[in-house]
């Protein structure tokens, strides 16, 4: 049976690619901050069926001897301060998770075992404000918070651990992915949480930041089975995971209330205090490599998702 360890699995993908490689036969161990600590990704049974460990992500010696304990083939690293609103929040604590744990873990591959594959999951934010539009692998980064320069560094110790040691390493750059397992910090879960209260009659109203910002939105579930793919490849490469279309926060309102049989307009409200600097080339990925590469093409449809993590809500209310 192959072990594959999953860095954050308790997060919106860590539970998702967990339930895909339990189905695949394997052993997955997951790595958390507090194992006492309950989270709503992880049904009992999910719980039931994975090892979970504590790993403190500024200590090195404890991921070598994670490597050596647990003999992973596989590592995916979705441990990370993931926060779109928090991009800017606590830049130190943020080079550290999201840049430096990288290089700690790439280093203790080489030392335990240089064969092992690993994922790491980068981000469209470190096009920032981008050069171009749509993204690909080819086009230059310009990060514009220290979320997206931390996720930089680790995604160019990536390329330098591929090219000057040899190792199978990738860096999938993901693109917005949600689900009803995204935190509510986030702008679908927000929108899907809210326009839930609003249809049962618990709250009366909404309140967002820029309704014409846009995004290239896919399903979570889609972009894990993304990066499992990577690793069953013959070669180690990055790949952009992207759905290639843009939506409006407004149309992610329509679509919600809409599935309520509810007019969004009477709801809605914008506040301009909350709008994001404004983004001077829009965020919009070219995922044709990945498509044409990997066999692979998101299933899950910008409208179906949206109403997926509706219902999702209304249960969990209900
Ligand atoms: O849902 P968001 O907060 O996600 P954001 O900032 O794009 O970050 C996410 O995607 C990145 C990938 O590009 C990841 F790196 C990151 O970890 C995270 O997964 O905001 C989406 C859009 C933004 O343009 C924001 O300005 O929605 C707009 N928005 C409008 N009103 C809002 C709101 N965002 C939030 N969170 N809350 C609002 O009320």
């Amino acid at each position: 049976m192959k072990t594959a360890l999953v860095t954050g699995i308790a997060g919106q993908d860590g539970s998702y690619l967990a339930e895909l490689l339990l189905a695949k036969g394997y052993r997955v161990v997951g790595t958390v901050r507090d194992v006492h600590k309950t989270s709503d990704n992880m049904s009992a049974s999910l719980m039931s069926r994975v090892e979970l460990i504590e790993w403190d992500m500024l200590d090195q010696k404890e991921i070598v001897d994670i490597f050596l304990r647990n003999k992973p083939v596989e590592v995916y690293n979705y441990a990370a301060c993931s926060s779109g609103e928090g991009m800017f929040d606590d830049p130190v604590g943020i080079g550290e998770i999201n840049g430096l744990a990288v290089a700690r873990m790439l280093k203790a591959i080489s030392e335990v075992d240089s064969g092992i594959h690993f994922c790491q999951a980068s981000s469209s934010e470190m096009f920032g404000d981008a050069v171009g539009s749509p993204q690909s692998v080819e086009t230059p980064f310009k990060p514009r918070s220290p979320y997206g320069a931390a996720k930089l560094y680790a995604h160019s110790m990536i390329r330098i651990y591929r090219q000057y040691y040899g190792l199978f390493v990738c860096s999938a750059i993901l693109f917005n992915h949600e689900s009803p397992r995204r935190g509510l910090n986030f702008v679908t879960r927000k929108i899907a949480y809210q326009s839930a209260k609003i249809k049962l009659g618990l709250a009366n109203e909404l309140r967002l930041g820029n309704l014409d910002a846009r995004r290239d939105w896919g399903f979570a579930g889609d972009y894990v089975r993304a990066m499992w793919l990577m690793l069953q490849q013959p070669h180690a490469e990055d790949y952009v995971v992207a759905t290639g279309k843009t939506h409006s926060v407004r149309d992610l309102c329509e679509i919600a209330f809409k599935h309520l049989g509810l007019d969004y307009r009477d709801y809605v409200r914008e506040d301009a205090n909350a709008y994001r600097p404004a983004e001077p080339v829009e965020l919009v990925g070219n995922p044709e490599k990945t498509i044409k590469q990997l066999d692979w093409a998101p299933e899950v449809k910008f409208d179906e998702m949206v109403k997926m993590m509706v219902d999702a809500e209304l249960q969990k209310l209900r």
